[in-house]
């Protein structure tokens, strides 16, 4: 999932909250301009993720999903985020 605001909302004052299950991933973290730099984020299982305020419309995705080790039973990546619509 590449660089993108989570601009589809109507009501930006509630905050993105995003919950990572599974594998761990490379998240980017930019500003509120596409050109901004990007901070990158090692999120993994259980970690979540709040934004909002002045940060809610910061571009972000992912840049990597990392690979199963073998001695890892989970296999996947789940990303579940809740934002309110209206
Ligand atoms: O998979 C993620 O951690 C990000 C998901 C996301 O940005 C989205 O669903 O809008
Ligand atoms: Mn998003």
């Amino acid at each position: 999932m590449g660089l993108h605001q989570d601009k589809n909302e109507q009501d930006y004052s509630q905050p993105i909250v995003s919950f990572s299950l599974g594998l761990a991933a490379t998240f980017l973290m930019g500003g509120l301009q596409r050109s901004d730099p990007v901070h990158k984020l090692n999120l993994r299982h259980g970690d979540v993720l709040v934004f909002g305020g002045p940060d809610r419309l910061r571009y972000h995705g992912i840049s990597s999903v990392a690979r199963p080790s073998d001695n890892q039973s989970i296999s996947a990546r789940l990303n579940f985020t809740f934002r309110r619509v209206s």
